[in-house]
């Protein structure tokens, strides 16, 4: 192949998330989420960063629409707030926050960008962490009352919707490592908190149908592809394992209503508080499966690990074989194939959009204001020949979204690793925003629908 070429109508987006980009933190009647009061916490955030301002998105959302715009693109994937929606998390809707999005979707709209919002980037409104948060089985209602809302809202004009973002992630991380928000390390919360999960995907996919039923719904699945770390048949079931836990456990029960085979033991469901008839909640036919995904995972069996899955990841993200990013994440575009092949045949060629895919590299602006970051467009070049390749070998890949339009909020990193096609100065109180050289090359294979390799 010569040329990476993606089919006519492909969407070419990018994706940000609420906290990550917003700002605001307590403007216009916006309740606290869980990560405001993680990221105010002394020690939980490397930098000693917080969202309180960001990019100062909720101020500056048409500069980011014009950098839309600049690059051709024509689909935005941005999370909704929980909590300035619903500053309680539930009850009384915050009409300012509701406006707010209001004026954003018309906004991508009337510059030709297909609004992609995801209910949940992991905001959670503290007042119901307060009442017991995930691990808590009363919360799947009140984020499907939450869900019902924002498609009474804003569903006359958003057709495509993704439920949560990264399942796995905010419940290992929120809840058995700690390290992002609330930051508990229980593995009871953490079991209790996947099954809770996994009902609230169920019953805001079906409150949000009951309102629009031709409404697109995913949800935007972290996923990695998951290789053996040596030749032992135990290695290549412990990888398996953790295929099955990493990418599959909100996914393997929407669309077939059973957990999969991550634990050794069995799956621990009463552990988990699964109740009878909960199956028959958790499934529902996702009508797109997004994919977020950065790099491989190289997997050993360990008989010890406190899980129960006896599979560990070796090394902290990926091999040692590609280049690595900034953050250490190794540069490994074959991932990226595998996973859509294997979810391709696995799940009857389903509709799939990459809702994440890029890289943190620190590059800034030279003294002409010109920020070349070739290793992202490197990056980039190699992962979109695999979403390229993948689909002339058959698969339904509708879209594909840069992480991310902006530097922003890095989680536990603060602002200290750079994911951006657009450079944002945190010392201007401004929040200035440059196309980086990345951005350009984004924005001429959007207009080419491909680019030669
Ligand atoms: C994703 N991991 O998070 C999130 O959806 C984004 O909000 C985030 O900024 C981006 O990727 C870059 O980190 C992840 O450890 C966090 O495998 C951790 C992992 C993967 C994704």
């Amino acid at each position: 192949m010569s040329r990476a070429s993606f089919p006519e109508g492909f969407h070419w987006g990018t994706a940000t998330a609420s906290y990550q980009i917003e700002g605001a933190w307590k403007e216009d009647g916006k309740g606290e989420s869980i990560w405001d009061r993680f990221a105010h916490t002394e020690g939980k955030i490397r930098t000693g960063d917080t969202g309180d301002i960001a990019c100062d998105s909720y101020h500056c959302f048409n500069d980011d629409i014009g950098m839309m715009r600049e690059m051709n693109l024509n689909s935005y994937r941005f999370s909704i707030s929980w909590p300035r929606i619903l500053p309680e998390g539930t009850g009384t809707v915050n009409a300012k926050g509701i406006d707010y999005y209001h004026r954003l979707i018309d906004a991508l709209l009337s510059a030709d960008i297909r609004p992609l919002p995801t209910l949940y980037h992991w905001d959670l409104p503290q007042a119901l962490e307060a009442a017991g948060g995930w691990p808590e089985r009363d919360t799947a209602g009140r984020f499907a009352d939450y869900a019902d809302v924002c498609m009474r809202a804003f569903g006359d004009r958003v057709d495509h919707w993704m439920i949560f973002n990264e399942p796995t992630i905010f419940t290992v991380m929120g809840h058995l490592v700690g390290i992002h928000a609330p930051g508990r390390k229980n593995l009871d919360d953490f079991l209790r908190a996947t099954h809770t999960v996994n009902i609230a995907q169920g019953e805001a996919f079906r409150a949000m149908r009951a309102t629009r039923s031709d409404a697109k719904i995913g949800t935007a699945f972290n996923m990695t592809s998951c290789e053996p770390a040596g030749d032992s048949e135990a290695d290549a079931d412990a990888a398996e394992r953790w295929h099955c836990f990493m990418n599959l456990w909100y996914l393997e029960t929407a669309l077939k209503g059973r957990y999969p085979d991550a634990f050794v033991n069995g799956t621990p469901f009463d552990k988990m508080g699964v109740r009878e008839g909960d199956m028959d909640l958790v499934k529902v036919p996702l009508d797109f499966i997004g994919i977020n995904l950065y790099t491989r995972t190289i997997v050993k069996h360990k008989p010890d690990d406190p899980w129960g899955l006896q599979a560990v990841p070796v090394g902290p993200m990926g091999g040692n074989d590609g280049p690595k990013t900034a953050f250490g994440w190794e540069v490994w575009p074959d991932a990226l194939y595998d996973i859509i092949m294997r979810i391709t045949r696995d799940y009857d060629t389903p509709v799939i959009e990459i809702t994440e895919n890029g890289c943190s590299y620190p590059d800034g602006p030279d003294s002409m204001n010109v920020i070349d970051d070739q290793p992202r467009i490197d990056f980039y070049r190699g992962y979109l020949a695999a979403v390229a390749r993948s689909i002339e070998d058959g698969a339904d890949v509708r879209g594909y979204h840069a992480w991310t339009l902006l530097d922003n909020f890095e989680w536990s990193e603060g602002f200290a690793q750079r994911f951006g096609l657009v450079w944002v100065d945190f010392e201007d109180p401004a929040r200035s925003r440059t196309l980086k050289e990345s951005g350009r090359w984004y924005g001429r294979v959007s207009a080419e629908n491909g680019f030669e390799i």
